[in-house]
């Protein structure tokens, strides 16, 4: 029985497990849950795959599994994958960009991809304050990157991991929601690496932009 993934073409978190399954070799069927049209809020939905009513979700037999970081982590788990990192210290290492990235990095993106188009979207007004805050732990957090991304062109050791995925996720939504990470060139050096070393983090970009840019033109928001 195939691996199934529940999620929207639009979403960051979903493209994190789509890019990484490609990378592993592993496919996935598709499940759509269309979250403009608040799929992943139904009863059915919370009460069957994820209570907190959010994607992407795994379903593998009997096992259901959110939280892209983790569903990542059990998919690397079944192929024995060096995307979690090459030695013990490395897979160490992995884990600790990885939970940092869940806390102090993707939450303040988060906040502002909700104030600035969550809320265009609604046709709510931005909460200036909000966004400020969350601008200033980004920079904060994308300074640190920056320092260590200086003489590497990958999070942890020299290839690829779950951690250069899991940062690289709120790439996914820079030019809509304006994250300050061009100022900060190791980072958007990083991240041009990512995009022409490995094609799945490109096909999953066209993917993800087709879906967010056609949404927006079909509602008539312009960022
Ligand atoms: N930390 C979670 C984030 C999950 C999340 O925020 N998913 C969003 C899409 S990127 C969602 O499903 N939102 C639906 C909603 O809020 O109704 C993960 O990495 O999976």
């Amino acid at each position: 029985m195939a691996i199934k993934i529940y999620g929207d073409a639009g979403s960051g978190s979903l493209r994190r497990v789509t890019t990484a399954a490609k990378i592993m070799g592993i496919s996935l069927e598709r499940v759509n849950v269309d979250l403009f049209k608040g799929e992943s809020q139904t009863e059915e939905f919370k009460s069957r795959l994820n209570p907190h009513g959010l994607t992407p979700v795994l379903e593998d037999r009997d096992t259901i599994l959110w939280e892209s970081s983790a569903i990542n982590l059990y998919l690397a788990a079944k192929v024995n994958s060096p995307l979690v990192g090459a030695t013990e210290e490395q897979r160490f290492q992995v884990l600790q960009w990885m939970f940092w990235s869940g806390e102090q990095w993707r939450t303040f993106t988060t906040t502002i991809f909700d104030e600035r188009v969550g809320k265009a979207i609604m046709g709510v007004p931005q909460d200036a304050s909000a966004v400020a805050f969350a601008e200033g732990k980004i920079r904060a957090a994308a300074q640190v990157l920056d320092r260590h991304l200086a003489d590497r062109r990958f999070m942890v050791g020299d290839a690829l991991t779950l951690a250069d995925i899991d940062i690289a996720g709120p790439f996914s939504q820079v030019d809509r929601a304006r994250f300050p990470f061009r100022e900060f060139p190791n980072l958007v050096a990083w991240h041009d690496n990512l995009l022409r070393s490995f094609p799945a983090w490109a096909e999953t970009k066209a993917e993800l932009d087709s879906r967010m840019d056609g949404f927006l033109t079909s509602v008539g928001v312009k960022l």
